[in-house]
């Protein structure tokens, strides 16, 4: 059985998404980020960073949600990318990701719109909004060119990057149209539609 340490974050929905994709039976552990659950010797023993998602198959242990995904894909054969040159541009997107935009989008959605209009910074949003333009060009650019991430089909990479772009959902990407587009297809699936249903 595998138990997924899960908050309805982006990263755990990254993971849930996942899991409902490939079929996979899991039971969910809620870990309550908010009340300081992450901070539990239990689950610092899982995760001495302190943060969620983590996996634990089989007694194996995972946490950070990019590399958990490329994990399982690769174990059940699910979505993983065929070939070494897919597989290698599947890491890419998901590393790329978390370098370029992972923070930057939180950062500009949260001094844009989510936090109290007091607790925003407009300085820390538009640096962050600086960041993400030229990442989301390159983006942009990769997706004129093919529909998806890694190979011709819909893959753990565009998984990854996708559910890590959850709050552009909500943002106004109309300069990026074909990632608007590709962003929107990837969470009309099935599998993401029921896993932005989950709560706990
Ligand atoms: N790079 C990590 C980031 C994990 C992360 O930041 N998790 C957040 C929720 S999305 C968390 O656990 N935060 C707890 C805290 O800030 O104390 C991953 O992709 O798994």
């Amino acid at each position: 059985m595998l138990d997924l340490h899960y908050w309805p974050t982006p990263n755990g929905k990254k993971i849930a998404i996942f899991l409902e994709e490939a079929g996979l039976q899991y039971r969910v552990i809620p870990c309550n980020i908010g009340r300081g659950d992450q901070f539990e010797p239990s689950f610092l023993a899982l995760n001495p960073n302190a943060r969620v998602p983590v996996i634990e198959d089989d007694g194996f242990v995972l946490s950070e949600s990019m590399a958990i995904n490329l994990y399982l894909a690769r174990k059940h054969g699910k979505l993983y990318p065929s070939g070494a040159h897919n597989e290698a541009l599947a890491w890419q997107w998901s590393f790329w990701e978390t370098d370029r935009l992972d923070r930057q989008i939180v950062t500009y959605a949260n001094h844009s719109a989510v936090l109290p209009e007091a607790q925003r910074d407009a300085a820390l949003a538009k640096a962050a909004w600086d960041e993400m333009v030229p990442a989301l060009d390159v983006l942009e650019s990769a997706l004129k060119k093919s529909p998806w991430l890694a190979g011709d089909d819909f893959t753990v990479a565009d998984l990854n990057v996708a559910a890590a772009l959850y709050r552009g959902l909500f943002l106004d990407l109309a300069r990026w149209p074909t990632v608007t587009a590709w962003l929107g297809r990837c969470w009309e699936r099935p599998a993401a539609r029921r896993a932005r249903a989950m709560r706990e």
